[in-house]
């Protein structure tokens, strides 16, 4: 797991590959060298994540793509109700981890409902069970769930790992709300937030103007926006549907001679079909396409060449209103006079996407 980092960090080159960048061997104090050389080759050049999910099918692709990923190390999979209920989504955690061989990953179970209790449908379109209702009579048993809860498992590992933890959020933002409520200091000690959902020009999916992971909480999104002064990056629907990938890509990706995509083949045939149904051509923004939403949230947290170009936006959530509560307001004007600003992507490199993309499956 840990060759390839360590073939890119190396003492004998002029520079070393760290997490986030190259620096110079000369920056580096010597004392440092002497006592960390073994360190640096493994601890220092790992990104450290933290993932929370509601895992239908575009977030096990994301978590396939992370795994796949030699210099990420996921700390632990924390997971939200959303896309179906959180048995459910500890339950494909499990089963992701599975095919991938990667079970030794902690999973923790988190919020069962919205911060308010109100409940908006997913649909259909991951199925009921969230994995596009394929049978799995060999699904790992949910004693392999950690006893500890997911909020305070979040907190805990963010603490024993202080400015280093990168947290890819591809569900409604409960359980991430939850931690800084019971933490106000989590989100300062983050690397980074990494979110899929919201929206910028009110396209919504779910309601009239809002994007699902929002919709499904919009108190929680909004604590969320407002209260983690930290690096954040949004991949918001618009985004992902202008960022969409050729279907011709997904038939390649799923021909791989492999576990992982004979999987992936049948988890996703019921999104496939789903997404050529009147209701969901309506709701993507920019026409047909292979969209893995929250692939491209995960993308912009373990690939550092990934992200092209960002809008610096203050953001904040709706939470009234008749039409629009769970939309995702930007703040192009400065009206409401935050200092925060997130990052809301803008353009990826697409090609370096479709490299992840394959390699989750390979
Ligand atoms: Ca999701």
């Amino acid at each position: 797991m840990f060759s390839s980092a360590t073939l890119r960090c190396t003492f004998r080159g002029l520079c070393l590959r760290t997490a986030d960048r190259w620096i110079k061997q000369d920056s580096i104090p010597r004392a440092f060298k002497k006592h960390n050389q073994r360190h640096f080759t493994t601890e220092v050049s790992m990104k450290k994540l933290l993932v929370d999910v509601d895992c239908g099918v575009d977030d096990a692709q994301a978590l396939m793509m992370a795994l796949a990923v030699p210099d990420v190390q996921i700390l632990g999979i924390s997971c939200v109700h959303g896309n179906t209920s959180v048995e459910n989504v500890c339950k494909n955690v499990l089963r992701v981890l599975k095919v991938c061989k990667h079970l030794e990953i902690p999973v923790f179970s988190g919020a069962t409902k919205s911060l308010l209790g109100q409940t908006v449908s997913a649909g259909d379109f991951h199925g009921k069970d969230g994995l596009g209702d394929a049978p799995d009579p060999d699904a790992p048993g949910l004693d392999l769930v950690q006893k500890e809860g997911a909020v305070s498992a979040m907190i805990r590992i963010v603490n024993e790992n202080p400015g280093e933890v990168s947290l890819v959020a591809t569900a409604p933002l409960t359980n991430v709300a939850l931690a800084v409520k019971l933490d106000p200091s989590f989100p300062q000690k983050l690397r980074g937030l990494y979110i899929m959902g919201g929206n910028t020009d009110s396209r919504g999916n779910t309601t009239v103007c809002g994007e699902y992971n929002f919709a499904a909480d919009p108190e929680a999104a909004y604590i969320v926006l407002n209260e983690f002064i930290c690096p954040v990056y949004i991949a918001s629907w618009e985004f992902t549907c202008r960022s969409k990938l050729p279907w011709e890509f997904c038939d390649g990706w799923l021909a791989q001679d492999t576990d992982k995509a004979r999987f992936m083949k049948q988890i996703f045939k019921h999104s496939m079909e789903s997404s050529h149904s009147e209701r969901i051509e309506k709701e993507l923004v920019d026409g047909q396409g292979f969209i893995s939403c929250d692939s491209y949230a995960m993308a912009a947290a373990i690939d550092d060449t990934y992200v092209i170009e960002t809008e610096q936006k203050a953001v904040t959530v709706e939470l009234a209103g008749n039409w629009c509560r769970g939309m995702m307001v930007v703040d192009h004007l400065d009206i409401l006079k935050k200092t925060h600003k997130a990052h809301i992507l803008k353009k990826v490199d697409l090609e370096r996407f479709k490299v992840l993309m394959m390699n989750a499956l390979k």
